[in-house]
């Protein structure tokens, strides 16, 4: 039996009295959609004070751009206007968002910051979804189509309300029977396509870039290959006949296993362009991604460094992608660690359209386990300037000043599964939230976005609703504290990635070493004396990463290698800052359980013992984390906390 879904942020009808009618001059498709969700969305309210009415009109103004719509106060209620119909889908959930959080900032006007606005989903046709963490997929069972069309529409609406324009919905590691999605179950992926489709929302599949052999029975993937080309434009039309509105491919090509044009000795813009070719007269987008690195390497071998990987195979291509390929960088040059430098892709590439990949699921950040509010994180990378100091903004370089800013955008790995909470645990649907509404609107701030998903997901006091608040906005910090110390990661258990094992990587082929010795710790990616990784920076970050003076505490330890007494800007040891963060960490945990005990009956039972047992699971695993990694680097370092807390010799 289906369980009753969580309707999320959209469950507030709690401002009585709104509007009780509404009307659109306009009968597409998503003006259907409107026509559908007023009712339901405001349902309930009656009239007060006058306020009765909501028009939406389509208008022709530059300032809004296609997507953005200004909403204003009338008389008798609210118009609002937009350049389309989806322009209009997302004044309807602004609207809502606003008379449920109180705001009376009217006339609001809002224009996304960001063109392509994406989710992906890791969703694998049998049910599972790889680093899923809330229950099987939504889309598939058993190999086959679920074919709950209505759950697709409650999620789509989910995500049109807050702003996303985009999905995949397979797994980027695309395996035998997802490989043939392309071309044995296009009426399938037509109707989910179709329920996307009404919210605004465009769908992309993930392909395996060995289709032709593996599907099409070629004997070669080689993009400079006649029959190759022919068999991609033949499957093409296939698709486009099926879904005319279809997005196009996202692909991971000879990255983790997964097949590529390197096969071939063509390099990855060969590879890219054949099928951009194919796609562009059908309007057709490649989202091309950079996560690209030698995972069978020789720990033993200290030259090479997967970090400098993604910039040395892609700097090299700029100005030689087509305009509609768009290269997807992961935010940092790893792995969604909590605590990375940004990729220097960004800032690097001038010529080539880029797509920010970030990671909603909790992959590496307590898989949903942990609360771990990311927005902040998010925030961070979008308001990096590439040059320091010279406003070359890593929002703008995917932004306004992309090549083609249409095919420019942020993606993002998405958390949600089959649990009738969507992100099982309940305060990770923040994350989702607060994704959206971070990339449509950069300006906002982490604390306002927390604010914002709690008054609409819960009905509490100013002094309540504070307290969840808290706890989302001061839950990085306290994840990065006991799991992270100084830019270290990857000290997780390896393949599932959950809990700790500081030397689980250390001598495997990932390329994610801590170099701990009894000396000190961390890597030396200087170009003074380590693998020379901070030269992909430009020259003031690169100066600012290479000095162990202007090298920012937090990254230290992914830039270099230092004693354990080296002392930190922050006026600490290295080896007493990574006692303090992990007691401190800890403590944060404590903190958090006591906060959200405080607000039993307050919030509803469902998601009070939901979040409790997760917070119990999640200082369990703090405790682990922080005596681990403590007594790790008491018995590398022999140093004594200068605190003389317990650290087990
Ligand atoms: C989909 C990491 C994850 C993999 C994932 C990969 C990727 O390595 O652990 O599960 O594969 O990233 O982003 O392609």
């Amino acid at each position: 039996m289906q369980p009753v879904r969580d309707l999320c942020w959209l469950t507030k009808q709690k401002k009585p009295g709104a509007f009780s009618t509404f009307s659109i001059a306009s009968d597409g498709p998503l003006a259907k959609t409107i026509q559908r969700e007023f009712p339901e969305l405001f349902k309930g309210v009656t009239q007060v004070n006058g306020e009765a009415s909501v028009r939406f009109i389509l208008v022709n103004d530059a300032i809004l751009g296609n997507e953005g719509f200004i909403i204003a106060k009338t008389t008798d209620g609210f118009t609002v206007h937009g350049a389309s119909e989806a322009a209009l889908l997302y004044g309807m959930f602004a609207l809502h968002r606003l008379v449920n959080t109180d705001a009376d900032t009217f006339p609001y006007l809002s224009v996304p910051d960001q063109h392509l606005r994406m989710l992906n989903h890791w969703d694998n046709f049998d049910g599972s979804i790889e680093r899923g963490y809330a229950g099987e997929s939504i889309y598939y069972e058993n190999n086959r189509f679920r074919g709950d069309l209505e759950l697709v529409r409650q999620y789509a609406r989910l995500l049109a309300s807050v702003g996303i324009n985009a999905v995949s919905i397979n797994n980027v590691n695309v395996k035998k029977l997802e490989a043939a999605f392309i071309t044995n179950t296009l009426p399938d992926i037509k109707e989910i396509a179709g329920v996307f489709a009404a919210y605004g929302i465009k769908t992309f599949l993930c392909i395996n870039y060995a289709a032709p052999m593996r599907v099409g029975g070629l004997l070669t993937a080689d993009p400079l290959d006649l029959a190759v080309i022919r068999w991609w434009e033949r499957t093409v039309a296939g698709i486009y006949a099926a879904i005319p509105d279809f997005a196009g491919f996202l692909v991971k090509a000879d990255s983790e296993g997964e097949p590529g044009p390197f096969t071939y000795g063509r390099n990855h813009a060969e590879g890219a362009n054949m099928l951009a070719r194919v796609v562009s007269p059908y309007g057709g987008l490649v989202i091309w991604r950079c996560f690209v690195y030698n995972c069978a390497q020789d720990w033993r071998d200290r030259t090479v460094d997967r970090a400098r990987a993604a910039y040395d195979i892609f700097k090299p291509l700029d100005g030689s992608f087509d305009d509609n390929v768009a290269l997807q960088i992961k935010n940092g040059p790893i792995d969604f660690q909590i605590r990375e430098p940004n990729s220097p892709l960004f800032g690097a590439l001038e010529k080539t359209n880029q797509i920010l990949e970030f990671q909603v699921t909790q992959e590496y950040t307590g898989q949903q386990r942990h609360v771990c509010y990311l927005v902040p994180l998010w925030k961070e990378t979008l308001d990096y300037d590439t040059k320091h100091g010279a406003g070359a903004y890593i929002k703008n370089v995917i932004g306004t000043q992309s090549p083609t800013p249409a095919n420019s955008g942020v993606s993002a790995v998405v958390n949600v599964g089959m649990d009738a909470n969507w992100t099982g645990h309940k305060l990770a649907q923040a994350n989702l939230y607060g994704y959206g509404r971070l990339i449509w609107d950069n300006s906002l701030s982490s604390e306002e976005i927390a604010k914002e998903w709690t008054r609409l997901s819960f009905d509490l006091s100013e002094e309540d609703a504070a307290k969840v608040a808290t706890i989302q906005t001061a839950s990085r910090a306290a994840y990065e504290d006991y799991t992270c110390p100084l830019g270290i990661g990857f000290m997780c258990k390896p393949g599932h990635h959950y809990g700790v094992d500081v030397d689980g990587y250390e001598y495997d082929c990932w390329g994610t070493y801590h170099y701990a010795d009894r000396e000190g710790v961390g890597r030396e990616r200087s170009v003074a004396t380590g693998t020379g990784y901070t030269a992909q920076y430009s020259k003031e970050r690169c100066a600012e990463y290479e000095s162990l003076q202007t090298c920012p505490d937090e990254f230290l330890l992914f830039f270099h290698h230092v004693p354990y007494t080296h002392v930190l800007q922050s006026g600490k040891t290295v080896i007493q800052h990574i006692y303090d963060a992990h007691f401190e960490g800890f403590a944060k945990v404590e903190k958090f359980i006591a906060l959200w005990k405080s607000l039993e009956g307050k919030v509803d039972e469902a998601s009070f013992l939901n979040v409790r047992e997760r917070l119990e699971e999640q200082l369990r695993s703090a405790r682990e984390w922080r005596d681990q990694i403590n007594t790790y680097f008491y018995r590398k370092s022999g140093i004594g906390d200068e605190k003389g807390r317990l650290i087990y010799p």
